[in-house]
């Protein structure tokens, strides 16, 4: 039986869905108009008015928004309400460039909030659950947007942040937490951890992890369900638009429903800026319906995405979206072939290793280098140099078999990669290409 947090959005009719959303974007349209100068100089550059917008089948006719348009207009360029009638920021960890700084009224929050409870709900959470919420806590939106959805829905919240594994692992056993909610990595860590310990995936007290931030595969899935003896849900969401629950996972985990009554969603050829149909991949590009402070119009996202309709088992009617399938800018380009992180990981879980792993690429005489560092499991550690040889050129075969090139592979003691308590750093590229 499939529980809904917000049942009248959640399962509402395709027809008065659109209508909700027309009504909304006209309004917001408006707002954008009449108080983000910024984005009045966009519209204005297209000669596009907000009397041109009169319902969700106009949007195409709206400019895009980049993230160097956040960086242009930063720190309050965008800002659509007077600074007095907001109450916080978030921001992202901005390691190229400026940060992205986004702004948010008292309603903004209480949106955010309601599409995390819709997430927590929809991987069974209630107010019997016991929520411990292990993303960073402070100006990135995992932990407070997830402490905010666990409240909402009642559960008893345990506000760990990020670290500090031990500590999270006692307040997890003595409290008996129910629900997890951080980067799949550190679950996979903490899960490892627990498994060291001796605790067996049955005297684990979970039952359900809430899992974002950065792209993850279903081998990875599968590991931590097997790990922590739980069910993982995915779920979606960036600082530009408000930070996670802008789309997460039901029951049936075939992709992630997108809270589209707050945010609307189009997939453009990111070359063109041609909208897609229903099924093609492309970018993924959002509309804030009704945020009032940071009203992104046609927010360029850079992920890669495919979008559907099709009929879900939870009666939710809320579009669908895959799981990123990497970034318009995070996928690597070596000796001119594209390679994603998640490629190289799934060839890990195949090969029966952790997706504990980095990948170095440098040019050395204008040729590019590709290492992948991989840790051997405790259980396949050797020292034996002959061993190790052949399991790197084994790893090395089936790397070279998916992606068309040939890494080199160095096999590492178990542990002697950094574990990472937000997200991992997978990719170390020296090139400096730009
Ligand atoms: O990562 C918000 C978040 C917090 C989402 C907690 C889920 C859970 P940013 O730091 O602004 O916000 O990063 C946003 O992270 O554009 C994607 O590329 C990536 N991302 C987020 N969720 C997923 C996911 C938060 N489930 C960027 N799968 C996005 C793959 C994800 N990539």
């Amino acid at each position: 039986m499939a529980n809904y947090y917000q049942k009248e959005i959640e399962t509402m009719s395709r027809e008065d869905m659109q209508k909700l959303q027309s009504e909304k974007l006209i309004k917001q349209v408006k707002h954008v108009y009449e108080n983000v100068p910024y984005y009045k100089n966009l519209m204005d550059e297209k000669g596009i008015t907000p009397d041109d917008i009169k319902g969700i089948d106009d949007l195409h006719k709206l400019p895009f928004l980049t993230k160097a348009d956040l960086r242009d207009a930063y720190p309050y360029g965008l800002l659509a309400k007077p600074l007095e009638d907001c109450v916080r920021i978030q921001s992202t960890s901005g390691t190229t460039g400026r940060r992205v700084v986004a702004f948010y009224t008292r309603k903004d929050v209480d949106l955010w909030e309601d599409c995390c409870a819709r997430a927590i709900v929809a991987a069974g959470g209630s107010n019997k659950d016991v929520c411990q919420v292990a993303y960073g806590y402070g100006l990135f939106t995992g932990g407070p947007g997830l402490n905010g959805g666990s409240h909402k829905v009642g559960c008893l919240t345990l506000p760990m942040s990020s670290g500090n594994t031990e500590r999270q692992i006692r307040f997890m056993t003595d409290l008996s937490a129910t629900i997890l909610c951080c980067t799949p990595s550190y679950a996979a860590y903490i899960g490892e951890t627990l498994k060291e310990m001796g605790y067996k995936p049955e005297d684990i007290p979970l039952k359900a992890g809430i899992f974002g931030a950065e792209p993850w595969t279903e081998e990875m899935r599968r590991g931590i369900e097997a790990t922590l003896g739980i069910k993982a849900y995915d779920i979606y969401g960036l600082t530009e638009t408000t930070g996670p629950g802008v789309a997460f996972e039901c029951s049936e985990q075939t992709g992630m429903h997108i809270n589209e009554d707050h945010f609307y969603a189009e997939i453009i050829d990111p070359d063109t800026g041609e909208v897609l149909p229903e099924g093609s991949k492309g970018e993924l590009v959002f509309t804030s319906l009704d945020k009032e402070a940071f009203p992104l119009l046609r927010y360029r996202t850079r992920d890669i995405c495919v979008l559907t309709r099709k009929e879900c088992s939870c009666g939710r009617t809320l579009v669908k979206m895959a799981k990123p399938m990497g970034r318009t800018d995070d996928m690597l380009i070596i000796r001119g072939v594209n390679v994603f992180p998640s490629q190289i990981e799934t060839v890990l879980l195949n090969e029966g290793y952790q997706p504990n792993y980095q990948i170095v690429v440098d040019r050395v005489n204008n040729n590019d280098t590709f290492e992948v560092n991989v840790e051997m499991t405790p259980e396949i550690f050797t020292d034996k140099v002959g061993e190790i040889i052949a399991m790197e050129k084994a790893l090395a075969n089936a790397m070279k078999a998916m992606l068309g090139i040939n890494p080199a592979v160095h096999l590492v003691a178990p542990k002697s990669i950094a574990r990472s308590e937000g997200k991992a750093v997978r990719v170390i590229d020296k090139r400096k290409l730009i």
